[in-house]
């Protein structure tokens, strides 16, 4: 039991020296099924660009995508949190950075589906063009970025 104490809190020191050395809160809660493997790659995407994750593995995704808004027309695999915001799908770390930089009054933003090319989604070379969007609460969604194909 001892140890397994130990363990815990050289785990938090862990986590808070992440956090004291990027400066600004980016601790993002993820939701994503057990199955799901392009999303594990996802996570490893964001921790090479210095998010401290919360990874909650659940069989319900649907609830989770219900209680945060996102339709199904936005929906694709895992559905994170991060700063109030929910991030749907594949959606690049530098437009999530993007979104708690300029704050806008959405809900979140999402890549739709798993296009090919989007981090966890790597095929090769093959990258599908996709939009980054935006969505409200009224179900409002904008062009928030744009990937072209290549
Ligand atoms: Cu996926």
């Amino acid at each position: 039991m001892k140890t397994v104490k130990g363990f815990l809190a050289a785990g938090l020191i862990i986590v808070n020296a992440a956090a004291i050395a990027t400066e600004e809160a980016t601790e993002i809660t993820v939701y994503r099924s057990p199955t799901c493997s392009c999303c594990e790659k996802w996570l490893a995407h964001l921790q090479q660009n210095n998010f401290a994750i919360k990874d909650i593995v659940t069989n319900d995704m649907q609830a989770i995508k219900t209680k945060y808004g996102v339709t199904p027309e936005l929906a694709s695999c895992h559905t994170a949190i991060i700063n109030g915001y929910v991030i749907e799908g594949h959606v690049p770390a530098g437009d999530i950075r993007n979104l708690l930089k300029t704050k806008p009054k959405v809900t979140g933003i999402a890549v739709p589906g798993m296009p090919a090319g989007t981090p966890g989604m790597e095929m090769g070379a093959k990258k599908e063009a996709y939009d980054v969007v935006s969505f409200d609460s009224q179900h409002r969604t904008q062009v928030f970025n744009r990937y072209k194909d290549q």
